[in-house]
């Protein structure tokens, strides 16, 4: 039997605010083969690490009393060994650092649950990769891929705080990174150099300025044991050509035993007020979620 939680694009709000912010709802992670845009899946979990979408009711405490975006949250595990990860994206076309750093703004919230004997520096790091399929300037080294990764204990005080939802917004000139190395620079393996946006835009090579940001992850691990960390209310927009504003709320939702289930759910929730044309793009989007969280490739 194969159980799954839904994604439900939320078409009701966009349709009747077709401006406001398209927030989307996201119930569990499809695996890692995922490549359709828009919803999240395992992008890098290994062995000893978990990712999964946590309801907090009944949890109390900050956890719960306090979170962002209530009822649930994503949430991120690592167990007692070097090798665990626990890492989730979303694949999209984000804009290019030269059209959008000036007006972009990534944010998210995390929660990191004091563990005994846990590594007091991790806690949900937030990751954006960027690729250049061009790659034409000698100074990139022919390696026009690379991801900037905010880690919260290189942004305040050297440990995150515990048991505490922690809000994060970010722009150019706010928030430091580091940089998996690419467009020139090297990799600085979880720690210096440490740039802000404007920071490593004006740093790089030419390609990083016509790179394409291609997906926002949020990880803990590798090498970060014992962690127990919650995140929800992703969002990333900007106003560069049409704009862009989306906005992840992660929420426990029903689950689906079989494929055809849920496309006849996710059918039946979004698409009946729609005619002609819009019903039949409705239906066909709900179908490419229902298989990319089955794994099925179109
Ligand atoms: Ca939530």
């Amino acid at each position: 039997m194969i159980k799954i939680t839904k994604t439900i694009l939320t078409l009701g709000l966009m349709t009747l605010a077709p401006l406001a912010l398209a927030q989307t709802v996201v119930s569990s992670f499809a695996p890692a083969t995922n490549l359709a845009p828009g919803v999240w899946y395992e992008d890098d979990v290994r062995p000893g690490g978990t990712a999964s979408v946590a309801d907090l009711t009944g949890i109390g405490g900050d956890l719960e009393d306090t979170q962002p975006l209530p009822v649930g949250a994503a949430l991120l595990t690592t167990d007692f060994t070097n090798a665990a990860k626990g890492e989730v994206g979303v694949l999209g076309d984000y804009g290019m650092p030269g059209d959008t750093f000036s007006s972009l703004t990534v944010s998210y919230s995390y929660f990191k649950a004091a563990n005994a004997g846990q590594n007091p520096a991790s806690a949900p790091s937030l990751k954006l990769a960027f690729s250049n399929l061009l790659c034409d300037d000698v100074a990139s080294a022919g390696d026009c891929y690379m991801e900037l990764v905010y880690e919260p204990t290189w942004n305040g005080p050297p440990s995150p705080a515990t048991d505490t939802w922690t809000a994060v917004t970010i722009d150019e000139n706010e928030g430091l990174f580091w940089a998996t190395g690419g467009f020139g620079t090297g990799n600085g393996a979880g720690g210096p150099p440490l740039k802000t946006l404007a920071g490593w835009r004006a740093s790089l090579s030419e390609d990083f300025g016509d790179a394409t940001l291609i997906r926002v992850a949020v990880g803990v691990g590798s090498y970060n044991q014992g962690q127990i960390g919650y995140f929800d209310a992703v969002s990333i927009s900007h106003s560069d050509g049409d704009g862009l504003a989306e906005s992840y709320d992660f929420d426990p939702g029903p689950s689906f035993e079989s494929l055809g289930e849920c496309i006849s759910t996710l059918i039946g929730d979004a698409c009946p007020t729609l005619k002609g044309r819009d019903r039949a793009a409705c239906n066909h989007e709900q179908q490419a979620i229902c298989r990319a969280l089955f794994g099925i490739d179109e």
